[in-house]
């Protein structure tokens, strides 16, 4: 455990830009988009126990994981399809001839994102930067031949949006291998790598990150080395006081073991919303973060559905780091296009309703099957989806406080398969007083 004492000097932030911004984009982009491919089972959190998850992990970036699991399908899918190819030929394949990180920062701004968050190291140890001590097991040195991190962090950064990075501190299949991971325990514990040095690598990766690209989120993975919780040399103590010296405007997020965090995070179904802190669900359109070929129209979520997912998590105080996840030559999967696009067209309207915003949660209406309230600037905008067609909501089942016609609102309903559309009212006391 972590010496608290000196964990409290650093500093809990919560900059505006943060605060106000409905949406992030996270991009999961590695070797593991080469294969591309996982069992599409469930949602993370759907299922109750864990059992079961790893053997069938619905996420394609822990491809170099799954395949090593003995009768698990990925297993059998990479003896098929790649013969007995170690994980590594992935990377030397790996070919980003689509690539056009000014056209993805431009879908991510139109989409109402404030921010975005690629994968610099997954799980699988390859950096997507000449990271300090990677040999030539980086993008740079070996299959794209590119530093895809710089690219993303000046696209981005040129579009005018924030720009993070994701780094898998916790587990590094490369540096540290273990046998498999099947089960939570062995993630979070037994196959975990602890040791100083490891600590001391990572530290020296996420140091030279914000060095060269100015991040202003350090979205961290899966824990940290436990011997690595200290404030000396090489320690994550002193990474996280050269993080917020460097970058005022900069926050992390609470992935570092309980020792530090500016804000929470739940992926999919799992985690608990928390009471009073800031909040950020993240998930991707589909069941993966990696690109997976396997998924279609049966898994992505549509526009409308990204949509209330981002109205959603904003009504309860957060908000959504939705992920993309490119195929290899970097080109974007139709669908995963057609949310971003169709949340674009939403926000375009509605993202200042949102921003800012005090969430009023989740409203029961009758006759409508969806509906969720905001407050900003004293307004209340109420968001609803349902079967198409004209409904009359009764002021008394609107949130309270608001000049809500007494014969209440009548709406006419989009239907479920397009955005919620939205009903405004001002505070009561500041209404025209009748008569
Ligand atoms: C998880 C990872 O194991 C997933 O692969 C993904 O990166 C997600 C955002 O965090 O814990």
């Amino acid at each position: 455990m972590p010496d608290t004492s000196t964990w409290d000097a650093l500093p809990h932030r919560l900059p505006d830009w943060f605060r106000d911004a409905p949406l992030g984009i996270f991009i999961h982009w590695g070797p593991y988009s080469v294969p591309a491919w996982a069992e599409p089972t469930a949602e993370l959190g759907a299922i109750e126990s864990d059992l079961g998850w790893f053997a069938h992990n619905p996420y394609a970036e822990w491809y170099f994981n799954t395949i090593r699991i003995e009768g698990s399908p990925a297993a059998e899918h990479h003896r098929q399809v790649h013969g007995d190819a170690p994980y590594d030929d992935f990377l030397d394949q790996w070919e980003t001839t689509a690539f056009d990180p000014a056209a993805w920062a431009d879908l991510f701004r139109r989409a109402g994102a404030d921010y975005v968050v690629p994968t610099t190291k997954h799980h699988d140890g390859v950096t997507l930067w000449d990271a300090p001590g990677t040999g030539d097991r980086n993008t740079v040195r070996r299959g794209p031949k590119r530093d895809l991190v710089g690219e993303i962090a000046s696209a981005v950064t040129e579009a005018g949006l924030r720009f993070g990075v994701y780094y898998s501190g916790g587990l590094d299949w490369h540096v540290r291998p273990t046998e498999p991971l099947v089960s939570g325990e062995d993630v979070n514990d037994r196959c975990r790598p602890r040791d100083d040095e490891y600590g001391k690598y990572c530290s020296a990766h996420v140091r030279d990150l914000i060095d060269r690209y100015q991040p202003d989120v350090f979205w961290n993975d899966i824990g940290w080395p436990d011997e690595n919780f200290h404030f000396g040399q090489g320690g994550l103590g002193e990474l996280l006081e050269h993080f917020y010296t460097q970058r005022p405007e900069g926050l992390i997020n609470d992935r570092f073991a309980g020792a530090h965090q500016d804000f929470v995070t739940t992926e999919y179904q799992a985690g608990e919303i928390p009471e009073g802190q800031p909040w950020e669900n993240c998930r991707g359109v589909g069941l993966s973060f990696g690109y997976n070929q396997v998924e279609d129209a049966a898994q992505y979520m549509s526009a409308a559905q990204a949509v209330r997912h981002v109205v959603d998590a904003v009504s309860k105080g957060g908000r959504v780091l939705l992920n993309v996840g490119p195929r290899a030559d970097g080109s974007l999967h139709e669908l995963q296009v057609a949310a971003l696009e169709g949340l674009g067209e939403f926000m375009a309207e509605h993202k200042v309703h949102l921003a800012g915003s005090r969430g009023l949660g989740e409203l029961r209406l009758k006759g409508v099957e969806w509906a969720r309230a905001v407050e900003k600037d004293g307004t209340c905008h109420v968001f609803l989806s349902g079967d198409a067609g004209e409904i009359t909501v009764a002021a008394q089942d609107l949130p309270t406080g608001f000049a809500w016609p007494e014969v209440g609102r009548t709406v006419t309903l989009a239907g479920e398969e397009n955005a919620p559309v939205a009903v405004s009212a001002p505070a009561a006391d500041s209404a025209p007083t009748a008569g």
